[in-house]
């Protein structure tokens, strides 16, 4: 299948190219899984332009919308440093992505420093004017002023940024990180599992219930909030979830039940996983208009996930539109 877009690609930048932290363990001796060998590979290929392309051509992608690697902005604990930041590899992703030869296979996301919710929405106002600025990428949490130290997306305070975000119509990447050190009492001994095995999940779905739950998305009903990995497991959670909040529908400010918010405000990619039945079951929960293919390069490898699906079976028009005609509409891409 040709023109497939990506959304969900990760590269590096000049400020801080230690964005992409490794895990600490070494879960195996095996040369082909070595995490030190993983690791090397993916820090070499977050800023290697020509490498990107060439796996894009080979896996037949044509557009990459890119952002750094997490935690990103949303990391920096220091609010002033965080928001001369944001504009900074804003300014170097559009120099990079959109100029030169292979700017016509790139757009990417507006980094938001919400240490300070004022600036980052007129950061995002300035952003998305950049040829090749779509859209806002945020983590569950943004630091203030510690490791520790945590304010959610829904928290009153960035109700400004969120005014912003639904003026501007553009959506939110809700992208995953590790949470925060004092929250890995379960991963006590299995550490590796804090990250993308398991814990990045846990921590961003828990977030997305926070933003349904907040009533937020009543305030600002056009929100379009896209989650990578198929949903994060809230494609299975969602009918568990609605059926034991009946008891408690009392319990939280948003005014109706999760369910219609997952289904009214809620995108997601296809990153990292390659299974016909956890695809199948994304597509029953939010519909063939609301799922687009995203690899999570480098951490995955275009020619794997794109061959892989290029070769299931589905109808031709729900393959276009996961392949690239959604993310062309949500993302409103040139
Ligand atoms: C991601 O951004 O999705 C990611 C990481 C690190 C490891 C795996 C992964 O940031 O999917
Ligand atoms: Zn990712």
């Amino acid at each position: 299948l040709s023109g497939k877009i990506a959304l969900e690609e990760h590269v590096g930048n000049t400020l801080f190219s230690g964005v992409y932290t490794p895990p600490p363990v070494n879960f195996t001796n095996e040369p082909a899984f070595d995490l030190a060998i993983y690791d090397a590979d993916v820090s070499s290929r977050l800023n290697d332009i020509d490498t990107r392309v060439a796996a894009m051509n080979a896996a037949n992608i044509s557009m990459s919308v890119v952002i750094f690697g997490a935690p990103g902005i949303h990391g920096i604990f220091n609010t002033t440093f965080a928001t001369i930041a944001a504009t900074y590899v804003n300014d170097e992703a559009a120099q990079t992505y959109n100029h030169g030869s292979h700017s016509s296979r790139f757009d990417f996301w507006c980094s938001n420093a919400l240490q300070d919710p004022i600036s980052a929405a007129a950061e995002l106002e300035r952003c998305v004017k950049h040829p090749g600025g779509v859209d806002s990428f945020v983590g569950g949490y943004t630091n203030n002023g510690s490791e520790n130290s945590i304010i959610s997306l829904d928290d009153p305070v960035n109700d400004v940024f969120l005014a912003k975000v639904a003026e501007l119509d553009v959506p939110i990447h809700l992208h995953l990180r590790e949470a925060a050190p004092n929250q890995h009492r379960v991963y006590q001994d299995y550490s590796i599992m804090a990250g993308s095995p398991w814990g990045f999940a846990a921590e961003i779905g828990a977030h997305a219930l926070r933003i349904m739950m907040s009533g937020v998305l009543d305030t600002y009903p056009n929100l379009k909030i896209i989650l990578g990995h198929c949903g994060e497991g809230l494609p299975f959670f969602m009918p568990r979830i609605e059926s034991r909040l009946r008891h408690a529908i009392h319990s939280y400010p948003a005014k109706q039940n999760l369910t219609y918010y997952w289904n009214r405000n809620f995108y997601v990619t296809t990153s990292g996983i390659q299974s016909k039945a956890v695809l199948d079951l994304t597509l029953a929960s939010l519909g063939e208009d609301r799922v687009m293919l995203s690899v999570d390069y480098p951490f995955e490898d275009d020619v794997e996930l794109g061959t892989w699906f290029d070769r299931i079976e589905m109808s031709v028009g729900a393959k276009e539109k996961i392949a690239s005609e959604n993310a062309r509409n949500i993302l409103k891409l040139r």
